[in-house]
């Protein structure tokens, strides 16, 4: 039975490579419903209480970047010779438990009447710079979510549709609201990071604009 039907569909990670795993709420457009607009503050501590709960359980976690409603993490195997990689590669434990503890640990820190439910999904990255335009990739939707949020707070759905960037921007200056002077955490995501002390993790709520400033990513990416 293990040889026939498990072990067919055992995939495993290549070693020695960056390990990206992104967490994304399921169904969360109907899960924040009811939940402050544009943002959050309280959706995005217990997001964050989750990417702690998650980085103190993985092996090899590096950092965390969050947005909206995903968490993505760096893992690394690496360092030593011997550096273990978490759960030796196996893709159907790392998707299957990272989703499950983050699940946990965000329904505790967020209690509510409904269920909320995460997705996992891994990614083999080889190239460092490859690592560095990933995260780039994740700030970038973060900005477009919250010029996007912000914009659904004060239009109707039809009014926004088919506008761009530079439209919406003036849509909400027509209503005197600037996305610019929007709390920083929620126009560019937040990072979680082990703390000074090198004990516990803590999330980073003044990030930069990584394209703008390639030193912070430089120094979290192994
Ligand atoms: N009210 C509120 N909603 C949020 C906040 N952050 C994320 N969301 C919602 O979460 C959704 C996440 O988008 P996405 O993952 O693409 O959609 P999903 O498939 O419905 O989870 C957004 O469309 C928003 O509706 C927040 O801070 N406040
Ligand atoms: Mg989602």
């Amino acid at each position: 039975m293990k040889q026939d039907y498990e072990d067919a569909l055992r995939v495993t990670l290549p070693r020695r490579s960056y390990v990206v795993i992104r967490i994304d709420g399921r169904g969360f457009h109907t899960f924040t419903k009811g939940l402050e607009r544009p943002y959050s503050r309280r959706l995005a501590e217990a997001l964050d209480a989750a990417a702690i709960g998650l980085c103190q359980e993985m092996i090899g976690c590096r950092f965390a970047y969050g947005q909206s409603d995903e968490y993505s993490f760096l893992l690394t195997d690496f360092e030593k010779e011997n550096s273990p990689l978490w759960f030796d590669g196996n893709v159907q434990k790392i998707v299957s438990v990272s989703a499950s503890l983050f699940t946990a640990y965000f329904n505790k820190a967020f209690p509510s009447e409904r269920i909320a439910a995460f997705d996992s999904r891994v990614l083999v990255i080889s190239r460092r710079d490859e690592v560095a335009k990933y995260f780039l990739w994740r700030q970038l939707d973060a900005s477009a979510n919250s010029l996007n949020m912000l914009a659904s707070a004060h239009y109707a759905h039809a009014e926004l549709e088919g506008k761009s960037n530079t439209e919406k921007h003036e849509m909400l200056f027509a209503k005197g609201v600037n996305w610019a002077k929007q709390a920083a955490d929620f126009k560019r995501g937040r990072v979680v990071r082990r703390s000074a002390d090198g004990k516990g993790w803590e999330a980073d709520l003044a990030i930069p604009v990584f394209n703008r400033d390639p030193a912070y990513l430089n120094l979290l990416i192994p």
